[in-house]
């Protein structure tokens, strides 16, 4: 792939934002983009975001100093240069930033390059994505974890924990699973909507009612799932990612919403115990804080056996953090997501790391997303199974379900729909 030309520019997120779109030209003038998402409830080793901090722009959120480092810098150093694969281009910008943590260059900055430069390969080779990304007979289309009530930081209400998702995962297809996931995210609106609840949706397109509880929000989503028609645990099954390292402080967890109560790391194991006793649950991620590993090696040996456990903080896609943790007995699954290491290769690494050591791999968004459906096609192309893309409204969203739609059209019988067994370890 010879570069011919590379243009970045400042656009904008779901949050209204700033972020970093990447369009690169190949010779034969051939033209892929790229953006990059943005989290808000981030780990603390992720790769780091160039902000410019101008407080008079975007309340100091612009993404300039990241463009136009891409504009001078990068363009000097990768026009009219070959790269044979995604490695070596991505390695080449790794070692452009210098810095460990992309802090240089901005790791939104890196990214935004790195899918742009997977796009193009891919229209140059003329290949899907998802194929550019891993070439395989067969794939597998994932179960979409739908976030249907949003909490924490995620959404101005009163409930703590920032994800509460369906698993619509008795389906024998992509296209009919999302279709049950939507049956019950309208079905839940009429419910919130009946009951006096506000229907307003949080950052990731979920309800955001303020409830009584969050035990209720499991409540008001079993009662969905029956109302619509399915039978809770057969057909469809929860999913939580409380995001506690938000709730950690002083050695405690301390709810900062409702029922304001502080948990040792014991006591959330407890209640975890207890929750995946009483509702569906196959998947609970975050389920304590990033700086809790002694907690994580508890949680782990009496609940792995359950259920799916995924470290998203803990790990920050890193595979340094993930190899330490396989190593320390830590979940028994990794959350994916390409800005938290900040490139496409060292993603892949990751997620080959994982299921290497039969860690499961939970393809994810960022709370802050734009069009760009990479997840997508990385989903399909790792044979993860599962993915979180938001709920069943709000585009950035969408987006994500209707490349799958795509993808899984085109595959036609070299693919088959993962269902409840990616959630099981033998
Ligand atoms: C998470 C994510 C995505 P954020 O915690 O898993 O749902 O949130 O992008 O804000 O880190
Ligand atoms: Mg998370």
């Amino acid at each position: 792939m010879n570069i011919k030309n590379v243009l970045a520019r400042e656009v904008l997120d779901s949050r209204g934002n700033p972020t970093v779109e990447v369009e690169i030209t190949l010779n034969g003038d051939i033209k892929a983009r790229g953006i990059s998402p943005s989290g808000a409830s981030t780990g603390e080793k992720e790769a780091v975001e160039l902000r410019d901090g101008d407080r008079k722009r975007y309340g100091g959120k612009g993404v300039e100093k990241a463009v136009e480092g891409i504009q001078t810098e990068v363009q000097k150093a990768i026009v009219n240069h070959k790269f044979a694969t995604q490695k070596e281009f991505d390695q080449f910008l790794i070692g452009l930033d210098g810095t460990p943590d992309k802090s240089r260059l901005g790791a939104n900055a890196i990214l935004a390059l790195s899918i742009a430069f997977a796009r193009a390969s891919s229209l140059a080779n003329k290949i899907p994505l998802y194929r550019q990304l891993f070439d395989r007979e067969r794939y597998v289309m994932p179960v979409p974890c739908m976030n249907v009530i949003n909490g924490g930081r995620h959404a101005d209400n009163n409930i703590n924990f920032q994800e509460f998702m369906i698993a619509p995962h008795h389906a024998p297809s992509f296209k009919e699973s999302i279709r049950m996931g939507e049956e019950v995210f309208h079905t839940l609106k009429d419910l919130l909507r009946k009951k006096g609840y506000a229907t307003g949706v949080g950052d990731e397109g979920g309800f955001a009612p303020n409830l009584k509880s969050d035990e209720e929000a499991l409540e008001i989503i079993l009662e969905a799932i029956i109302a619509a028609g399915y039978q809770p645990g057969k057909d469809i099954s929860i999913c939580l990612d409380p995001a506690t390292s938000e709730m950690w402080s002083d050695g405690k967890y301390q709810f900062f919403k409702s029922d304001k109560k502080e948990l040792s790391s014991d006591e959330m194991i407890q209640l975890w115990e207890s929750w995946i006793k009483q509702y569906p649950i196959i998947l609970l991620e975050d389920g304590l804080g990033e700086n809790d590993w002694e907690g994580w090696q508890k949680l782990t040996k009496k609940l792995a056996s359950q259920i799916e456990l995924v470290g998203d903080d803990i790990f920050c896609t890193n595979p340094k953090i993930i190899q330490k943790g396989i190593h320390q007995k830590i979940a028994n699954s990794v959350l994916i997501k390409l800005n938290q290491i900040g490139t496409i290769w060292e993603t892949l690494e990751a997620v080959s790391l994982a299921q290497q050591n039969d860690y499961h791999c939970f393809i994810s968004h960022r709370s802050g997303e734009t069009e760009d459906t990479t997840i997508a096609d990385l989903v399909v192309a790792t044979n993860a199974g599962h993915i979180k893309t938001g709920s069943g409204c709000r585009t950035e969203r969408i987006a994500k379900f209707n490349q799958l739609l795509r993808i899984e059209e085109e595959l036609g019988t070299k693919a088959t729909f993962a269902g409840l067994e990616t959630f099981k370890f033998n």
